[in-house]
């Protein structure tokens, strides 16, 4: 053991220091990913897809995200409060329209990349579905009083 020069020992520490130096910054960057997914509380105005949608058409400030992917809705099943705003976010590459019972709702057509919002009105709650699809997309919208 006498014989391992200085030589090897660097060897060995370089190693180890590159890997404490990346390891928190791999986490710093897979923690912040996770913020990111939480559309719920995401800044007013920041895009919810990075580069989603067309030129002019930012997805909008909402209080809660609906987003329309592979045909359905997530969430399908939501709770929101009086007088907030929700919108309907079109990640598919096909066209949705979204109407909800009990409400004066109906979104028109939503094209790929396009959003539409509801100011929640009628609490109570309201089934809601896609007019296109409206077989696998259906949910439930609660909207709680004031
Ligand atoms: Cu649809």
């Amino acid at each position: 053991m006498a014989n391992i020069s200085r030589r090897q020992i660097g060897v060995i520490a370089i190693p180890i220091a590159v890997i404490a130096v990346l390891l928190p910054v791999a986490i710093v960057i897979a923690t912040q990913n996770n913020e990111g997914r939480n559309e719920s509380a995401k800044p007013v105005g920041s895009p919810l897809v990075p580069g989603g949608g067309p030129a002019g058409s930012p997805t909008p400030a909402a209080n809660t995200y609906v987003r329309m992917q592979n045909i359905s809705f997530i969430p399908d099943n939501l709770i929101v409060t009086d007088k907030s705003t929700i919108a309907f976010v079109n990640e598919d590459v096909t066209t949705h329209q979204v109407v909800i019972d009990g409400t004066d709702f109906d979104s028109g057509r939503i094209g790929a990349g396009n959003s539409s919002v509801w100011t929640a009105t009628s609490p109570g709650e309201h089934s809601f579905r896609c007019v296109i699809h409206p077989n696998q997309m259906h949910g439930t919208i609660t909207v709680q009083g004031p």
